[in-house]
C-alpha cells in the first residue's frame, strides 16, 4: 500500500480513487492532510474497484474509508458500498464520498441523496475546502457513532 504519509498513531484511515479514474492530485492531499491532522492514512491510490476498499480495510484494520471520484465514475463505481462493507464484516466502518461524484452538472443534494442512498454516512461534492471534512471526520472517529 502505498503512502503511509507521516507516521501518527491515530486513527487509521483508508482513501482511494474509484474507476479508471487517474486524477491524482486531491488524493495525495487528502493523504497529506490526513496525516498532519492526526489519522493515519493507507493510500490505495488511483484507479480502484469497490473490493479494493473492502480489502484495504479489512488489512489495515482502518475505521474510516474515503472514496474519491473527479471524472464522475463514482456513480457506477460507488453503488451498493455500504453493502459490500456490511457483507465483508464492516458494517461500522465510516463511509465516505468525495469529489466530482457524478459526470456533468447536477445540483449537489441530488448527489448526496444518490450517495447516502449507496450507504455512504457523509458525502462531499465538489467541496470549497476541506475543513469541513476535516472537523466531520474527527467528530465521527471521536464519538464512535456513525451518524445517519
Ligand atoms: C488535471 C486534470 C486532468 C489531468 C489529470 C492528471 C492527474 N494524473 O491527476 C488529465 C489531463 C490526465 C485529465 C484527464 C481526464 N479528465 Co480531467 N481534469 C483535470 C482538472 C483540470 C484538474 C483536476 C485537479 O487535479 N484539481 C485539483 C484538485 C486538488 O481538486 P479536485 O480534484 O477537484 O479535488 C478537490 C475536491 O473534489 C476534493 N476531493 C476529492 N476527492 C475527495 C474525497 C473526499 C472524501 C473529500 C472529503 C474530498 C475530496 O478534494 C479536492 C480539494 O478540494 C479538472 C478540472 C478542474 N479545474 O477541476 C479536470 C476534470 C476533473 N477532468 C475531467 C475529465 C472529463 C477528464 C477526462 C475524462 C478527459 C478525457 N475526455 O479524456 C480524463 C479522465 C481520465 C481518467 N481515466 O480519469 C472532468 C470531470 C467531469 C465530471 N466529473 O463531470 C473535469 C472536471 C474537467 C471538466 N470540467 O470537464 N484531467
Amino acid at each position: 500500500m502505498s503512502d503511509t504519509a507521516g507516521d501518527t498513531s491515530g486513527p487509521g484511515v483508508v482513501l482511494g480513487v474509484v474507476g479508471h479514474d487517474i486524477h491524482v492530485v486531491a488524493n495525495r492531499i487528502l493523504a497529506v492532510g490526513l496525516a498532519e491532522n492526526g489519522f493515519r492514512p493507507y493510500n490505495i491510490g488511483i484507479s480502484c474497484a469497490l473490493p479494493d476498499f473492502v480489502d484495504a480495510a479489512l488489512e489495515t484494520g482502518a475505521r474510516a474509508v474515503l472514496i474519491s471520484s473527479v471524472n464522475g465514475e463514482g456513480e457506477e463505481g460507488c453503488a451498493g458500498a455500504g453493502a459490500r462493507f456490511a457483507a465483508a464484516g464492516l458494517g461500522n466502518v465510516l463511509l465516505y464520498a468525495g469529489g466530482n461524484l457524478v459526470v456533468g452538472d447536477r445540483p449537489t443534494a441530488v448527489v448526496e441523496r444518490l450517495f447516502l442512498g449507496y450507504g455512504f454516512h457523509r458525502v462531499f461534492h465538489r467541496p470549497g475546502t476541506l475543513t469541513t471534512f476535516f472537523e466531520a471526520l474527527r467528530r465521527d472517529l471521536g464519538d464512535g457513532q456513525l451518524p445517519r
